[in-house]
């Protein structure tokens, strides 16, 4: 059916067909980049978890090899389920992952190596003859122990992971000593753990420049330097990290401010994005992110596409040095590649309740940036308190107040029955001073009914003398949008069932009370779309 079929993307990361869940050892090595990840190799739903494994050379465009790890050893038989690579500095490949052991999905941490490292494009594995590596230890639930990290060294030389948990309802990340990857010590002390968050999976520590763009090795620890923590929260299927410092010596983490804590603070995303890992580049110093993006239509129509999730683009991660608060995240430049023509749109005065549409060659298959502006007597005139405010319990794109919301209509049908709206809302906090909302409402982004809308956003810093910016990635049933650089993000899953092919439309709004704004500077370029074919295509082809 034509709808199903428009519903795949075409500049993200898929495989050709079936389930696919968590990115696993992501890493760069010998001139490639590598992705695993979770894959069902039978069906659209989730089961049978093998890694799946590709390569690329610009993270945009890949190469399908066949599966990297099976499920067929009594210690993964129930499935290979998350891990992360770990570079040695002899240059040497460490894979760990957890191994959920039978029908009860008791998890356990196994080892794998390549099984030729003078092969770049890592084809074979062997797993650890000794496997499993460890068990859940005393005290933790044999269910609620998994997802190991990427390995970093202590000054002493040996190395750390960390593997998520939880006690009672506490989310917690233990934390393993090793020297040789072959035996591990648990340390007494935990890396952290946030009462009332549940259970950490896919737990991630790692540093980030507090002065420099460049992002930095797992390992790197000093001045100059605060550690991200990052958990993905089960109960809640949100990814949350927190900025803060790590003490080697005590083996403990503290975030700068506790009110932003791991799994009550900032999400990498506020709208469809989980079980994020990231790894370090040395090709291009940088840090990169994946995570992928569920569904969020019916799993009968996810057997009837024959495919379901995608993996959202890779993201440099960085710190935000403006805010000191905050990281930021941008689709990795490569993916400018794929930008084809561009329109251009500048001044459009959008009038309070006003929608613009605006003309271009095509609307499923772009990369936008807005810039928005408002004037400043308008933000100093208001006075009135709009404190409750919240996107998600807002009346969305249709709610209106004095300062917004204005932003896009993307996926929309002329009509605008169908329409997933990308926008700020100004507001005036408790303390007096103004505040701004990023959001993305999904609530009229389809006529179907089985699938899930939802309005999602968080407040965003925008600082003295910035505009209100956005950048938006949509590619079919996907809108990935970025605000203020990156600063808050929000991933949407959306299944028109009009504005599609042909008949998607974008539009300018502004749906304000009050405020005049005006957008900038608009441009939309077309995308090409990413090749991505299995490895054996290209053997018959050359
Ligand atoms: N998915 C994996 C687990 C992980 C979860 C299984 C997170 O290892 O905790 O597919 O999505």
């Amino acid at each position: 059916n034509s709808m199903l079929r428009w519903q795949r993307t075409a500049f993200h990361f898929q495989p050709e067909k079936n389930w696919m869940n968590d990115p696993s050892g992501p890493l760069f090595y010998k001139g490639w980049y590598h992705i695993f990840y979770q894959y069902n190799p039978n069906s659209a739903v989730w089961g049978n978890i093998t890694w799946g494994h590709a390569i690329s050379r610009d993270l945009i465009n890949w190469l399908l090899l066949p599966p990297a790890l099976f499920p067929d050893q009594w210690y993964d038989i129930n499935g290979v389920w998350t891990g992360s690579a770990t570079l040695l500095p002899n240059g040497s490949v460490v894979m760990l992952y957890t191994g959920s052991i039978h029908d009860q999905r008791v998890q356990v941490q196994n080892l794998a190596f390549p099984a030729d490292p003078s092969d770049p494009l890592l084809l074979n594995w062997v797993k650890y003859h000794q496997n499993p590596i460890l068990l859940p230890p005393p005290g933790i639930g044999s269910k609620d122990f998994r997802d190991p990290s990427t390995a970093w060294s202590a000054p002493d030389g040996t190395w750390r992971i960390a593997i998520g948990s939880k006690f009672n309802t506490t989310g917690i990340s233990l934390v393993y000593k090793t020297s040789d990857f072959l035996s591990y010590e648990l340390l007494d002390t935990i890396l952290h753990a946030v009462h009332g968050t549940g259970m950490w999976e896919c737990v991630e520590l790692f540093p980030v420049s507090l002065t420099g763009n460049n992002g930095l090795d797992t390992s790197v620890y000093g001045p100059g330097v605060k550690h991200v923590l990052k958990a993905s929260i089960d109960e809640q299927r949100h990814d949350y990290y927190a900025i803060g410092m790590y003490d080697v010596e005590k083996g403990t983490w503290t975030p700068d401010d506790a009110v932003e804590d791991v799994g009550i603070g900032i999400r990498y995303d506020f709208g469809k994005y989980y079980a994020s890992k990231s790894f370090y580049d040395p090709e291009k110093k940088r840090r990169v992110l994946w995570a992928y993006v569920g569904e969020t239509d019916s799993e009968q129509a996810d057997v009837e596409k024959g495919w379901a999730c995608v993996q959202a683009i890779p993201r440099v991660v960085s710190f935000d040095a403006k805010t000191g608060s905050n990281l930021v995240q941008w689709p990795v430049n490569e993916l400018e590649k794929l930008r084809t023509s561009c329109e251009e749109f500048k001044n459009i005065k959008l009038h309070a309740g006003s929608v613009i549409p605006l003309e271009v060659a095509g609307s499923t298959q772009v990369d936008i940036t807005a810039e928005f502006k408002m004037a400043k007597e308008t933000l100093e005139e208001t006075i009135e308190a709009d404190v409750s405010y919240n996107c998600s319990t807002s009346g969305g794109a249709s709610g209106r107040g004095m300062l917004g919301p204005f932003g896009l209509l993307v996926l929309a049908d002329q009509g605008l029955s169908e329409q997933t709206a990308v926008y700020f809302y100004v507001g005036r906090g408790a303390d007096g001073n103004l505040q701004t909302f990023f959001c993305q409402d999904e609530s009229r982004s389809s006529k179907a009914n089985d699938t899930v809308k939802r309005l999602y956003g968080s407040t965003v810093p925008v600082l003295d003398g910035e505009n209100f910016s956005l950048r938006i990635l949509v590619d079919h049933s996907i809108v990935e949008s970025f605000a203020q650089g990156g600063r808050r993000c929000i991933t949407s899953r959306v299944y028109p069932t009009e504005a599609i092919y042909g008949a998607a439309r974008l539009f300018l709004f502004n749906n304000a009370t009050r405020a005049h704004v005006t957008a900038t500077t608009i441009k939309i370029w077309q995308m090409n779309s990413a090749s991505i074919q299995s490895y054996s295509d290209g053997l018959e082809s050359s």
